[in-house]
């Protein structure tokens, strides 16, 4: 069934529901194979598939657009649809059938813990698990790059499986910030305009961004021999900042209404390539080159690997790829 969401970061959307025998819709994605669920503030920890239960409604309109509603169908509207659309990018960008590529929708919860102001992905649960955020200055963790990011770490999981210490944990953290990022460029909507910082609807202005990491006062802009001593939401930032300067170039751009401004290392001046090409050869990386314990090094070799496979070792692609890299002090 084709239901109406008042979600809270996009404005009315439609959704993708199932109507059972009782006569009530259930946010069960008949396609997509996800459902979503209120965990009713269970902690993150204490959580399995089997917890919650399942949003349930008579006449198919869900939520009141809120942010910290009372309505809890709400935040469920967002995380919904928004598990939806990140299915439709890799289904639609790379022919990926979910996040093994088997078709298999996860668990999506909403209302985990209490003030709770983060989001996960569980391979133990097949689940996503999202917060209601802290109360005051963050909202439902259930924005699209958000999810996006969730869920990336389920086909991580599936895929190079990146160890989730030092340099692995790094790349697997960018993976995650990268897809999230992209899903939002495919969704490419009016309210919640594609953009590369992370997390900028569920946690004002933005938990990270790609241009130049090291704005958050945590994250690594170039690679150094510590990096993999960082939390690997921090030594992600040299990936992330990878990907900025393939995709846009080095230099200051406004997109979307942002100012980037974002430095290089070793003197390299990066001509972008775009970020669809940047993902495909970082997705191409992931998913035949990249190992549990691929490191930053291994990561330049996969991703020119990558690029010589998809534009050829001539190509201004893969000059790109090999600038970016020397630009983030990865030689
Ligand atoms: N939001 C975090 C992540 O996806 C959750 C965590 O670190 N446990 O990386
Ligand atoms: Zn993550
Ligand atoms: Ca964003």
């Amino acid at each position: 069934a084709t239901g109406t969401g008042h979600s809270e970061y996009t404005g009315d959307i439609t959704l993708d529901t199932t109507l059972q025998a009782n006569g009530t819709f259930a946010l069960i994605d008949p396609t997509r194979g996800h459902i979503t669920k209120d965990a009713h503030n269970v902690s993150s920890s204490s959580l399995n598939a089997s917890s919650g239960t399942l949003f349930t409604d008579a006449d198919n309109i869900w939520g009141d657009g809120k942010k910290f509603s009372t309505d809890r169908a709400t935040a469920a509207v967002d995380a919904h649809a928004n598990t939806a659309k990140t299915y439709d990018y890799y289904k639609t960008t790379f022919g990926r059938n979910g996040i093994k590529n088997d078709g298999r929708g996860a668990t999506v919860f909403v209302h985990v813990g209490t003030n709770w102001d983060n989001a996960q992905w569980s391979d133990a649960c097949f689940c996503m698990m999202t917060g209601d955020g802290n109360g005051t200055t963050d909202p439902e963790q259930v924005d699209l790059d958000t999810m996006g990011h969730e869920m990336t770490h389920g086909v991580t999981s599936a895929t190079a499986n990146l160890r989730y210490s030092g340099e692995s944990g790094g790349l697997n953290e960018a993976t995650s910030d990268i897809f999230g990022t992209m899903v939002e460029w495919y969704a490419n909507n009016a309210v919640d305009t594609p953009d590369y910082l992370f997390s900028d609807q569920s946690t004002p202005p933005w938990l990270r961004r790609m241009d130049k990491p090291s704005l958050d006062g945590r994250s690594a802009d170039y690679w150094s021999k510590s990096v993999g001593r960082l939390d690997v939401h921090n030594s992600s930032g040299v990936g992330n900042h990878w990907f900025y300067l393939a995709s846009e170039g080095s230099g200051t751009k406004t997109i979307n209404g942002v100012t980037y401004n974002s430095p290089t290392y070793n003197g390299s001046t990066v001509t972008g390539i775009g970020n669809q090409k940047a993902a495909a050869i970082w997705y191409r990386a992931l998913t035949v080159y990249m190992t549990s314990t691929t490191d930053y090094k291994g990561a330049r070799t996969a991703t020119l690997s990558a690029a010589k496979d998809l534009y050829g070792a001539t190509s201004p692609e893969y000059a790109t790829v090999a600038a970016a890299w020397t630009a983030v002090n990865v030689l």
